[in-house]
């Protein structure tokens, strides 16, 4: 151990046996409980609970350490609208021009299409950019494992929106350069999931679809 990388003790907070079959089922159910989100009400989100959450993702593992990620929140309604206009203007095109018709027949169930009122609606925006490299005094730095170490910032990024009570979708209306430019963010980052966040609509509506079984995605070696 260099004085220059020390280490410091680490202990996390211990549980009984019995504490942790109920943590670990409880909050598997509450897990379970979530679903992607197309129909948004407008009402606000509580303060700070957003930052928060924007938070826990950012405590995610990444390859050394690099935190190869940014999150934009938006909620500037004027900013929405521009992001939703330009979304639209890509999926148009993906549904007229770009989806096979494998793809098409496979998104049939979830009735999907170019139009993206939700990016209106709902009342914020999370964008998670990817850093793929990072420039230091002009020159290109790599960063490892970008794609892996971001994914799991997402998932964790969905599990504490799921868990404060909000709901989201993991939209990608690609190519999304365009968040780039109207974020005002730089080329070494890569917008890789559009997520508008808020509470479902009264009358919203999700597919009647299945999870796999846990022996469906599970093997015990
Ligand atoms: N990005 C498009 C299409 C889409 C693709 C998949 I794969 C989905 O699971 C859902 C939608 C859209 O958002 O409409």
């Amino acid at each position: 151990m260099s004085i220059e990388h020390p280490f410091i003790p680490y202990q996390p907070k211990r549980h009984s046996a019995i504490e942790m079959q109920q943590r670990a089922r409880e909050f598997f159910l509450e897990m379970d409980e979530r679903r992607s989100v197309r129909y948004f009400s407008d009402e606000p989100i509580p303060e700070g609970v957003l930052e928060h959450i924007i938070a826990t993702a950012g405590t995610a593992p990444s390859g050394a350490h690099k935190q190869p990620w940014f999150f934009a929140l938006v909620t500037n309604p004027g900013i929405k609208h521009q992001i939703r206009l330009a979304a639209e203007a890509e999926e148009k095109k993906n549904y007229d021009e770009r989806f096979t018709p494998e793809w098409k027949e496979d998104l049939a169930p979830f009735g999907t299409d170019a139009v993206k009122a939700y990016i209106d609606v709902a009342p914020a925006l999370i964008v998670v950019f990817k850093e793929s490299y990072r420039v230091h005094q002009e020159e290109k730095k790599k960063n490892y494992y970008v794609n892996e170490s971001v994914g799991i910032a997402a998932g964790m990024l969905i599990t504490a929106i799921h868990h404060a009570g909000l709901v989201t979708l993991t939209h990608t209306p690609n190519p999304m350069k365009f968040l780039n430019e109207i974020l005002d963010r730089p080329q070494n980052e890569t917008p890789i999931l559009l997520m508008p966040v808020g509470f479902p609509s009264d009358d919203c509506k999700v597919p009647k679809i299945q999870r796999k079984r846990l022996d469906e995605i599970m093997r015990v070696y």
